[in-house]
């Protein structure tokens, strides 16, 4: 099994549960970020290098897929990792007969939804900015590749994984890190999903998303509620405007950004 993103926050929290559920899973990120997690079995590779991505993917059975720019930035930053990087990433699955893909999809597909909006993962993407959409081409892959070539995707649409909810929106979207590694794990084993969308969050009574029929596939049983947390975060408010009434949250204060054409 590869996890790419390994040297990232949810790669970190995602390698040791990966390793006691799997026997071999191979890490890989950028060279500079993989070097600090001292394991000198990972391979470096920049997903925007499809020969080093179809060299990455010998031997692999499946791949859980967090490797990528994590935030809103400019399109010609987004394009090689997210958009260049998953279609490698597909590409070279095909090729090299990987069964699985569990990838790490986002919430920001979905952002431009209001607060007070319940959305499932069928419903029209709303993306909040070029992040979210190199999330939705990723999904796009994904369908793809599952009705052309049969690789199954589980597309996770993260919310916030973090080891506690960090303001009041967080309430809505957080997943605890115990309940990420679950999750990726069901993903990962679950049997027939071919191509699947599901909101990854704890229990959370302040959710958007209704995603329990996903959850119910894939057998995904959160153990850690957000309202616990209520009381330590409800009153941390995002500035008043789309940052506060979207689902996007602080996404939608990013950007318009100045010409980035060459
Ligand atoms: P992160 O930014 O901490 O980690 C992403 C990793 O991808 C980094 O280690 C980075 O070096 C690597 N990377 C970037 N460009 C690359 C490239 N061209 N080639 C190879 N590797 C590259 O992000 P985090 O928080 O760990 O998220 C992991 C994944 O989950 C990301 O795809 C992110 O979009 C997604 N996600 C995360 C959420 C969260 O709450 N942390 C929420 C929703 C989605
Ligand atoms: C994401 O997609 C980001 O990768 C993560 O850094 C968080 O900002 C998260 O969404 C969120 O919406 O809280």
């Amino acid at each position: 099994m590869l996890l790419t993103g390994a040297a990232g926050t949810l790669g970190r929290a995602l390698a040791a549960p990966l390793r006691a559920a799997f026997a071999h899973v191979r890490l890989s990120d950028l060279a500079g970020p993989l070097g600090a997690l001292g394991d000198p079995q990972a391979v470096p590779c920049d997903l925007a290098d499809g020969a080093a991505v179809h060299r990455l993917l010998e031997g692999v059975d499946a791949v859980v897929h967090l490797g990528g720019v994590s935030v809103e930035k400019p399109f010609d930053v987004v394009l090689p990792a997210n958009i260049t990087g998953a279609f490698h990433l597909y590409e070279a699955a095909r090729r090299q007969g990987v069964r699985r893909i569990v990838f790490a999809s986002s919430n920001h597909v979905t952002g431009c939804y209001r607060q007070d909006e319940r959305v499932r993962p069928q419903d029209p993407p709303r993306p909040d900015g070029y992040y979210g959409l190199s999330k939705l081409y990723g999904e796009g892959l994904a369908s793809m590749y599952w009705d052309r070539y049969g690789i199954e995707t589980v597309a996770l649409r993260i919310g916030s994984g973090t080891p506690a909810p960090v303001d009041r929106r967080g309430l809505s979207t957080w997943l605890h890190l115990d309940d990420l590694a679950q999750l990726v794990t069901c993903a990962l084993t679950a049997p027939g999903v071919g191509f699947l969308v599901a909101y990854g969050t704890s229990d959370n009574a302040r959710s958007w998303w209704d995603t329990a029929e996903a959850w119910q596939r894939l057998g995904y049983r959160p153990q850690h509620k957000s309202e616990d947390h209520a009381a330590a975060v409800q009153h941390l408010l995002q500035p008043e405007g789309p940052m506060r009434t979207l689902q996007g949250g602080l996404f939608l204060g990013v950007g318009p950004f100045g010409d980035t054409t060459p």
